[in-house]
């Protein structure tokens, strides 16, 4: 995180400086809509934007499988602009969604990890994450280096439009410039309580993600992760969707991750925790320091330092990288190479 916002984010001057947003500037000022294309936990990071950009920008924003995108014919015109992520920058799907994209007038934007990549070359503008080689095949730091400069570019682009005031440009700012040391408050207070969760449910059949608003898209990769290095069932769903079908699957074996840092919705969170634990669900919570009724109701607690809502999701995920990490050591797997899986995509 810190190296996707080196440099960039200059606090003094109160501006953030990405190069490849000047390149395309009118575009995006005038842009009718912003799609996001992307696959797997880049499509995460795309949802987490979807709501930092609306929310900033007050442009819409679509967010978009590339692995369906591509295989539908949707309706695309010069007046939008299609933002790419990528690790790798070589996923087959996302490369050709954009190759169709491209044809019908639409305007590139990359971000993606790989230096020199196809999806780079194919871009007609974009930033780099910075977030050095990633050793193993499941994304982690790749995808916090992904929410850092989606941030960054939500920020300019609302400076740009003008649909964000100076005291909240410079608050959320510095909020950015604080959250590689609240990362590192995370990895140097809260490991040996998350390794004890992850042995307490290492043996789990399945487990539910819950978050609303600016955490469901978390509660949607701590899930993905999950599945991918401990191979454990597990699924995110908006917490408000938990009614319409999946407390059905509720019941003492069930442990029920909730992504329940304070926000404007935590009196919410704090009711559907309340449901979970009335139908003996086990609910291990991610919650902020300070918080003194979540660990009341939750079986275990996961705790980050406060962020605002908007720069969070950069924070809740660590918790959930690092649980599903020790669940997936703890199971006596390889967890930088999950079986099946491959590090880019490209068929
Ligand atoms: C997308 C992705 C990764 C996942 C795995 C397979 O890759 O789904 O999110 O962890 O490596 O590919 P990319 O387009 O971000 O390189």
């Amino acid at each position: 995180i810190a190296d996707s916002l080196r440099g960039r984010l200059v606090l003094n001057e109160q501006k953030i400086i990405l190069s490849g947003v000047d390149a395309i500037q009118d575009k995006l000022a005038n842009a009718r809509r912003i799609i996001i294309v992307a696959c797997g936990t880049s499509w995460h990071a795309g949802l987490v934007a979807e709501y930092v950009i609306e929310e900033l920008c007050r442009v819409n924003v679509e967010v978009e499988y590339a692995s369906e995108f591509r295989y539908r014919n949707p309706v695309i015109s010069s007046d939008d602009v299609i933002i790419a992520i990528s690790q790798s920058g070589e996923t087959a799907d996302t490369l050709v969604a954009l190759e169709r994209a491209k044809e019908q007038g639409a305007t590139i934007f990359g971000i993606v990890n790989v230096v020199g990549s196809s999806i780079a070359r194919i871009s007609h503008a974009g930033c780099y994450t910075h977030a050095g080689p990633e050793i193993g095949v499941a994304s982690t730091k790749a995808y916090t280096a992904q929410l850092a400069v989606l941030m960054l570019f939500a920020l300019k682009l609302a400076k740009a439009k003008g649909t964000i005031s100076d005291e909240r440009f410079n608050e959320l700012c510095q909020e950015l410039n604080d959250i590689p040391e609240k990362v590192q408050w995370v990895l140097e207070n809260e490991v040996d309580n998350i390794k004890a969760i992850a042995y307490k449910y290492k043996d789990a059949r399945d487990v539910l993600y819950l978050g609303r608003g600016y955490n469901f898209p978390t509660a949607l990769e701590g899930a993905l992760k999950l599945k991918e290095i401990s191979y454990i069932h597990a699924e995110g769903y908006p917490a408000a969707e938990m009614k319409h079908g999946p407390i059905a699957l509720v019941d003492e074996e069930l442990p029920v991750v909730f992504i329940a840092s304070k926000d404007a919705y935590h009196e919410k969170i704090v009711s559907n925790i309340q449901e979970i634990k009335a139908r003996k669900g086990m609910v291990i919570s991610v919650m902020t320091q300070g918080d003194e009724v979540t660990p009341t109701i939750s079986n275990d607690v996961m705790v980050v330092p406060e962020a605002d809502e908007v720069i969070a999701p950069l924070l809740t995920v660590v918790p959930l990288q690092l649980l599903s990490y020790y669940i997936g050591v703890y199971r006596g797997l390889d967890v930088d190479k999950p079986r099946n899986l491959a590090k880019s995509v490209t068929v």
